[in-house]
């Protein structure tokens, strides 16, 4: 299973590439690695096995962060109903796009963490409010889907990182608090 230390850090250049494309069909490396991805959210969302493997808890990674340079993203976004055990959006998503978006845009309240990043970051990051994606599911079938809110903000986190891009590069360095006009705050909904 994959731990924290297989998660690599700010610092590291892969963080910085731009990930190759991923050729279908996947090889069994590639497929286990998937998997493996979106069981560590939720292993990591599993407060005991969070507890046992010490794993922070998380909706999104990249294989970036895990040192493979290849466009390939697991999302494990659980639901924010009380009573409610489907996730908002939980998939594997190879060679992700974003084909159109709202002008739109939000935020997360608290800004936004990371698996990479071993420090708080104060600031906003403006994000678009919907997005349309196209994606190949592991089984090699075309997936599209709209999102808003909070799962569109994680995936544009987790497609960022496979462009190179960190959260606090989208952060108004002279200005981390300034909302832009017409952006709406999300309550973040960790703790
Ligand atoms: C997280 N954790 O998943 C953050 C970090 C906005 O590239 O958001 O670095 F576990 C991926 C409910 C709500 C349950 C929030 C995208 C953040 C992506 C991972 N946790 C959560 C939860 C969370 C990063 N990442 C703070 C670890
Ligand atoms: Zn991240």
């Amino acid at each position: 299973m994959l731990t924290m230390t297989d998660v690599i850090r700010e610092g590291h250049p892969t963080l910085r590439k731009v990930a190759d494309p991923l050729i279908l069909p996947l090889t069994d490396d590639e497929k286990k690695l998937a998997y493996d991805m979106l069981e560590f959210l939720k292993n990591s969302q599993d407060a005991e096995t969070a507890e046992k493997y010490d794993l922070r808890p998380g909706v999104g990674i990249a294989a970036p962060q895990l040192n493979v340079s290849k466009r390939m993203i697991a999302v494990h976004v659980p639901s924010d109903l009380p009573d409610e055990t489907e996730p908002q959006f939980s998939d594997i998503l190879i060679n992700p796009k974003i084909i159109s978006h709202s002008v739109k845009q939000t935020c997360l309240s608290e800004g936004e963490g990371c698996l990479s990043v071993d420090r708080e970051v104060e600031g906003y990051v403006p994000r678009n409010k919907r997005i349309r994606i196209e994606y190949v599911d592991t089984e090699g079938n075309r997936q599209s889907r709209r999102l808003k809110d909070f799962p569109a903000i994680v995936v544009q986190h987790e497609i960022d990182h496979l462009n190179g891009i960190m959260f606090f590069d989208r952060i108004d360095p002279d200005n981390p608090m300034a909302l832009p006009k017409d952006l709406e705050v999300l309550g973040y909904e960790e703790d």
